[in-house]
């Protein structure tokens, strides 16, 4: 492995000299602003450092590897490889989406949407399951059984949609003999089974794409928005630019600017509806167009209004739901259910990093039946990102027995 940094004047330059230098292999480990001369770190002359490595054993062995590194892996693998491997023969957009859904995931569901019918349940009901035979629920279980299901609760799975997990592996294997080790990698394969995530953008559909972030405040929206766009723009390459409806804050606005300038994209601060609108059509030959949004309580329905009213007009807008990972079961079901009434179409989970109890992923995909974009896992931007894969999320919440 060969670690270097490189230093240039504008992000571009100093990922075109790792590109030089360590060719298409690279992998971005860090990147930051600094300064140079000046006071007390005033007035300095501003660089951007981009720490790169460079594997040098060969890359089919590490494709052999574990398909299914844990997060911090595959983060120093870089979501640049994930997107470039896309960039190749175009993988369909919700590929999979529309495959029948297995028996023994739809007997899962069925299990938990039954559990929740005596209760005001927030699945919006987008996904309307055919009536299938299910099991008792007063099946006895082994101690094996009840000790997965009770890692799932400890790590904030909602105890309803663990049982019913547990409960639909369970009535497959109860009549042969199983170990817990067996049984633990049966329950995490049925939850991938049940979560869907979707790969990364192509541009092979009509141009632009135009994708916003909606969400709670301070979920890491922007953040998230500047790693996107610097691993599109500069490691596959896309033509990206963004626009922010954020104006509340100065702040706000100062922060998507330096990233904006730091990876050399456009920027255009939108006041009004009708600017996002003339922003998007005036970028109409872009290839990826990001759009952040003001934080927003999911309480505050007149801000939710005014993000509603400013992405209404933008013709096929995806619509990305940021919540944070660490974000407790009742609030999640309160931010999903009002950002509902906006509309949105994909899960995006941030702080992955800030808590060892991922249940939260699986609970969000139950009550939202949204497909995952992506998921971020620290502050660094651009690495702490990677494209969401629903076999890496089920090892997150249930690991190895
Ligand atoms: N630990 C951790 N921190 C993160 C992550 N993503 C963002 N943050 C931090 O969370 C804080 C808020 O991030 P922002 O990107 O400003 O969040 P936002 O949703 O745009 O916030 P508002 O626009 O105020 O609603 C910052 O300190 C980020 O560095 C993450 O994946 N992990
Ligand atoms: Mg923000």
């Amino acid at each position: 492995m060969r670690v270097k940094r490189f230093v240039a004047n504008t992000m571009q330059e100093a990922v075109a000299q790792m590109r030089d230098e360590f060719g298409q292999e690279a992998v971005i480990l860090d990147t930051r602003l600094t300064k140079r001369g000046g006071f007390l770190g005033l007035f300095g002359k501003k660089y951007v450092e981009v720490t790169a490595a460079l594997d040098t054993k060969s890359t089919v062995e590490q494709d052999e590897r574990n398909v299914n590194p844990p997060l911090h892996e595959s983060r120093q693998k870089g979501m640049g490889e994930q997107l470039l491997k896309s960039a190749g023969p175009p993988p369909q957009e919700d590929s999979g989406f529309e495959e029948p859904m297995p028996i023994p995931v739809k007997i899962a569901w069925q299990l938990y949407q039954e559990t929740l019918k005596r209760e005001d349940s927030v699945v919006s009901g987008t996904e309307p399951h055919e009536t299938i035979r299910t099991v008792p629920k007063d099946l006895p279980w082994p101690p094996m059984v009840t000790d997965i299901q009770r890692r799932m609760v400890d790590s904030e799975v909602d105890e309803r949609l663990a049982s019913a997990i547990v409960q639909s592996v369970w009535q497959e294997v109860k009549d042969e003999p199983i170990d817990s080790e067996t049984m633990n990698t049966k329950v995490k394969a049925r939850i991938a089974a049940m979560l869907r995530c979707v790969p990364p953008w192509d541009f092979s559909g009509p141009k632009p794409k135009v994708v916003a972030l909606i969400g709670p405040t301070g979920v890491g929206k922007t953040t998230t928005l500047a790693k996107i766009a610097a691993n599109y723009s500069l490691i596959a390459g896309a033509d990206v630019a963004l626009v922010t409806l954020d104006t509340y804050r100065i702040a706000a606005v100062d922060q998507l600017r330096t990233y904006t300038q730091i990876i050399g994209i456009p920027l255009k601060v939108a006041e009004t509806p009708e600017e996002v609108r003339s922003s998007v059509e005036s970028w109409s030959r872009k290839d990826l167009i990001l759009i952040d949004t003001a934080g927003t309580s999911q309480r505050d329905t007149e801000r939710l209004r005014e993000v509603a009213v400013a992405l209404e007009p933008i013709t096929g807008v995806e619509r990305h739901l940021v919540f944070s990972v660490t974000t407790r079961y009742r609030d999640l079901a309160d931010i999903i259910r009002r950002f509902d009434r906006i509309g949105f179409d994909r899960l995006i989970a941030t702080k992955l990093d800030e808590t060892s109890c991922h249940g939260a992923l699986l609970t969000a995909y139950a009550l939202a039946r949204r497909p995952f974009s992506f998921l971020t896992d620290g502050q660094g931007v651009p690495e702490c990102i990677q494209v969401a894969e629903a076999k890496l999320i089920s090892e997150l919440i249930l690991g190895d027995a």
